[in-house]
């Protein structure tokens, strides 16, 4: 049986057990190399045929690819309301292959039947609606690449660097191609009354998680989506359909939508309907704080991709963001800020979205390096300091941090989180 037999015929539970448990020997042989499948030699892999077409109709990567989402057992009591993180220095370009997109449930993943799934439109509307799956596939569609990413993103590192690594630093981040129908399309069918100025989505969840969204965003890009990357959205993701709001927190994004009701104000007074606040250090709360503000962080290396005894040039790469618009521009320091260099970015910078960046560096044999990114959006928005940041907002936040992210590389290679003043 070759390797791929194997995985083909692994459960996918099984298949990921297979991975990780030969990371350790496989990391080994990777360095090492077997001499007879090496130049001048035929490999192994190319002595017989392979398994044919359909022998995995549905495909899984290679068997020797082992990243995957994790979590942080303290972080939640159970694993139904919490979260899992995308391993983003294992990612290529700016889409977040549709496995590795990071995971936040307040009540666990719903088995939704698509028969059965109804998004209903009421409230302060001349005519209620009820959509179904064909109905929403029928209409004229928009595919749009957006990140998404829960605001708590970093909320651990207010009050100092505690995290291992880039998953859990920035990890509540993804980026994928959206497809579904305009929002702004639905209520028009549906057609506004004159005072409806804020609408409720609610989910169809055992937490019925429900968000209240001004209506002013849902008329400018919101995208009722039941595509993701090419398919349907994933069960974890919101399956069979999830609302899209570019650029704004996580959590408005609703999943397993299923209602969404117009009013003519914040739906403030329901339990369920609480929304993400930020304390700031006078005591006053910040009740909406939708966008997700200009952010960036290196990928490599980073403590998951260190430079370990391989002195000479280096590719310093990352990802930047803005919840208002492109990203206009990148800088990177190696010395904690004194200097800085611009990134190319790299194609396409799409608003909204994740964006590329590259810059070549020199490291040499036994450099200490402090590593910063330092993003700009075409508004003009930069990234803070985490000192400025902390002056501004204080330590008592979880949300909205997103300031410059500093990677030590250690002489010998090693790179890890930490906080410096500046
Ligand atoms: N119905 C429902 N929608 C939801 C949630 C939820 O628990 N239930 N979690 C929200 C939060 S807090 C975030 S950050 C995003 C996460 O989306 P993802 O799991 O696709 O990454 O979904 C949001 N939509
Ligand atoms: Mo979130």
């Amino acid at each position: 049986m070759t390797d791929l037999q194997r995985s083909g015929a692994a459960s996918r539970r099984g298949l990921l057990k297979a991975a990780a448990g030969t990371l350790a020997a496989g990391a080994a042989s990777a360095a090492e190399g077997n001499p007879a499948n090496l130049p001048p030699n035929t490999p192994d892999w190319a002595k017989s045929l392979g398994p044919g077409v359909i022998e995995e109709a549905y495909g899984t990567r290679s068997w020797h690819e082992t990243a995957v989402r994790r979590y942080v057992p303290w972080l939640t009591q159970d694993r139904q309301s919490s979260i899992s993180f995308t391993p983003l220095a294992e990612m290529h370009g700016i889409i977040t292959p549709s496995g590795l997109h990071f995971e936040r449930h307040h009540g666990g993943v719903p088995d939704v039947v698509p028969a059965d799934w109804r998004l209903m439109i009421h409230g302060l509307v001349e005519r209620p609606l009820q959509f179904t799956l064909e109905d929403l596939k029928r209409l004229p569609s928009v595919s749009r690449i957006h990140f998404l990413e829960c605001p708590a993103n970093g909320g651990m590192e207010w009050r100092g660097a505690q995290m291992s690594g880039v998953q859990f630093t920035h990890g509540m981040l993804s980026c994928s191609e959206w497809t579904g129908v305009p929002l702004k399309a639905l209520l028009a069918q549906c057609g506004l009354k004159p005072n409806a100025s804020w609408l409720l989505a609610e989910g169809g969840d055992a937490s019925l998680m429900t968000r209240s969204i001004p209506l002013a965003k849902a008329l400018d890009d919101v995208i009722v989506a039941y595509g993701q990357n090419g398919e349907a959205v994933r069960p974890q993701q919101g399956y069979p359909v999830r609302l899209v709001v570019p650029g704004w927190e996580g959590n408005v994004w609703i999943k397993w939508l299923r209602r969404i009701e117009l009013g003519d104000r914040p739906w403030y007074h329901r339990e369920e309907t609480r929304h993400y606040t930020d304390l700031m250090p006078d005591g006053r709360a910040r009740k909406f704080t939708f966008v997700n503000e200009v952010n960036s962080v290196i990928t490599a290396p980073c403590p998951e991709k260190p430079l370990r005894g391989k002195p000479g040039f280096v590719e310093i790469t990352g990802l930047a963001w803005s919840g208002v618009g492109r990203i206009a521009r990148v800088d990177v320091s190696v010395d904690g800020g004194d200097s800085w260099r611009t990134a190319q970015l790299q194609e396409p910078v799409l608003g909204k979205a994740l964006t590329r960046f590259r810059i070549p560096w020199e490291w040499r044999e036994g450099q200490r390096a402090f590593l910063q990114s330092r993003a700009m959006d075409e508004t003009g928005r930069v990234q803070p300091t985490m000192t400025a940041l902390r002056k501004a907002r204080g330590v008592e936040s979880i949300y909205h941090k997103n300031a410059i992210h500093t990677w030590l590389v250690e002489p010998d290679g090693t790179v890890v989180n930490v906080q410096i003043d500046a």
